[in-house]
């Protein structure tokens, strides 16, 4: 039987990273996708693929007890588009994200460690779109975003427990309901808090069928409140669709900001937005327009944290993770 169309390999190579806290597992072995049958064409299309045939394989990767909560794989696969120099896609426990920004600077540290890219710019196909990355060396990474874009401004949605929130439905690849109008502190105390608030908002805009422009659901909540360091311009709370809280400030939520800030001309172009997570974590973001497009740029930093091989015996229970 050809390896690809057992359950399971029996063995993966994996090299991990956090993104100011946010972990990223890029799949190293270079046999891994280009042995899947995942047909030609774009990143986008053999992502589809992936989910149809292998999504075991994805909760292999990430899910317990191999992953941990808030862990974002990445599958590297040849890009369509011959401007691309990379092609990548992104998942969690729960299933795909068309873009990752965290994921995008962790797998830039990551080849870089590996030796696999040099310092300077490439563009990487993604599922969303192509998304231009630099890595500078060590730890930083530079990424810009698909074209953030804002649906609806200053919607207003009731929450079960009679309450009512106010806040923007805007999109950088991921689709997000952005809010200032929570009334919690955005403090490591308040995360039980933080994370009942942002799933009560998300139910609601279920119940209340607001989605993105093509259907797709706002899983992605982002709570807003002031700095904690003199110097920076906000702090946030972002909810991802399996629970966990996103330990970094969220590389598409940020993106997805800035253009809303742009747009209500609370950020001109050039000027630096400087993003705290709930950690306390920076992302440093900028947005400019480039032929009519806007075009966010966000600066991270990511650590690799191991360079492992991950084993799937074939009498382990949970060789296809716990979930
Ligand atoms: O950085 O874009 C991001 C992200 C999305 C989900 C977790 N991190």
């Amino acid at each position: 039987m050809p390896p690809h169309l057992d359950p399971l390999p029996s063995a993966l190579r994996v090299i991990d990273s956090h993104t100011i806290g946010e972990p990223t597992r890029l799949v190293i072995d270079e046999a891994f996708a280009t042995g899947l049958p995942l047909g030609a064409g774009s990143v986008r299309r053999r992502r589809d693929a992936f989910r149809a045939g292998f999504d075991h394989l994805r909760r292999a990767i990430v899910a317990d007890p191999r992953g941990v909560e808030a862990m974002v794989g990445v599958v590297l696969v040849p890009p369509a588009d011959p401007a691309c120099d990379l092609g990548a896609f992104y998942f969690n426990r729960v299933g795909y994200l068309d873009m990752c920004g965290h994921a995008t600077i962790g797998l830039a540290a990551s080849l870089g460690h590996l030796g696999r890219i040099a310092p300077g710019a490439f563009r990487l196909e993604t599922p969303a779109g192509v998304v231009g990355v630099e890595w500078h060396g060590g730890t930083a990474t530079t990424f810009q975003c698909v074209p953030p874009r804002r649906i609806r401004r200053e919607l207003s949605i009731s929450l079960d427990d009679g309450t009512t929130v106010t806040g923007d439905v805007a999109t950088s690849g991921l689709w997000f309901f952005i809010t200032r109008d929570h009334g919690l502190p955005l403090e490591l105390a308040a995360i039980p808090g933080l994370r009942g608030k942002a799933w009560a908002i998300r139910r609601a805009l279920e119940a209340a069928g607001i989605t993105g422009d093509s259907g797709e659901t706002i899983d992605h909540v982002v709570l807003l409140g002031p700095p904690h360091e003199p110097g920076h311009d906000a702090r946030n709370f972002v909810l991802c669709p399996d629970g966990a809280f996103d330990r970094s400030p969220c590389g598409t939520a940020t993106s997805a900001l800035v253009g809303c800030l742009h747009e209500d001309g609370r950020l001109p172009e050039g000027t630096v937005w400087r993003q705290e997570s709930i950690l306390g974590g920076l992302y440093e973001a900028t947005i400019r327009r480039s032929g009519g497009v806007l075009v966010p740029s966000v600066r991270g930093h990511a650590w690799v944290t191991a360079e492992s091989t991950l084993r799937f015996a074939a009498d382990d229970p949970y060789r296809t993770g716990i979930g």
